[in-house]
């Protein structure tokens, strides 16, 4: 495993790196788990605003915003599959998640950046499955982004960190 990514127990919304990533929903509206701590963080109503401009963002897909009152420059908000049942294009949604921040992240020169567990939460997704995707991926990354420094799988518990540190 490539000796850039680093698993810690935590608060996203309190890290100073380049991107943090929200796990967002289509219409960007703001909600609970990671989006509503990353809202009220930022500062709600100017990245409410924000988001508003910009409308939305498909399943697997990221944009973004600035962090505002977060310690982070930037907020990547990228929108995980729901789970249902593993038939619907899951995998492939998530594991762009992960691909389309990592590129993005490169694209605007950022060298460090903090996932939390993107659909681990309220869209259900099956917590080994998903970490198995979110780390094969972002190493799979790391090999072509020689320039990037840092990338921090946050967990909001140690059950869940433990299941990175075995992926890992
Ligand atoms: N820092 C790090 N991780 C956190 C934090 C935090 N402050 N808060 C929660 N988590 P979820 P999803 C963990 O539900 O499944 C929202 O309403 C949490 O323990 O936030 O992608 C959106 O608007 C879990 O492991 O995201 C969408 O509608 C992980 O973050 C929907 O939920 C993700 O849980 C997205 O659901």
């Amino acid at each position: 495993m490539d000796d850039r990514i680093e698993i810690r127990v935590g608060d996203i919304t309190t890290l100073k790196v380049d991107a943090i990533v929200n796990a967002a929903n289509n219409q960007l509206s703001g909600g609970s788990g990671v989006d509503g701590a990353i809202h009220r963080a930022a500062g709600a109503e100017q990245l409410q605003q924000a988001c508003q401009l910009i409308g939305g963002c498909a399943t697997g897909q990221v944009v973004k915003t600035k962090g505002f009152g977060l310690p982070a420059k930037a907020i990547l908000h990228t929108v995980g599959p729901i789970w249902r049942g593993g038939g619907h294009n899951e995998p492939e949604l998530l594991r762009s998640c992960y691909s389309e921040c990592m590129t993005m992240a490169v694209r605007e020169g950022y060298r460090s950046i903090a996932f939390p567990a993107i659909s681990c939460g309220a869209y259900g997704y099956p917590t080994e499955q998903a970490v198995a995707i979110a780390v094969e991926e972002v190493d799979r990354c790391l090999q072509s982004f020689l320039c990037f420094r840092q990338v921090i799988f946050v967990c909001f518990d140690e059950a869940m960190a433990s299941l990175y540190r075995q992926a890992t």
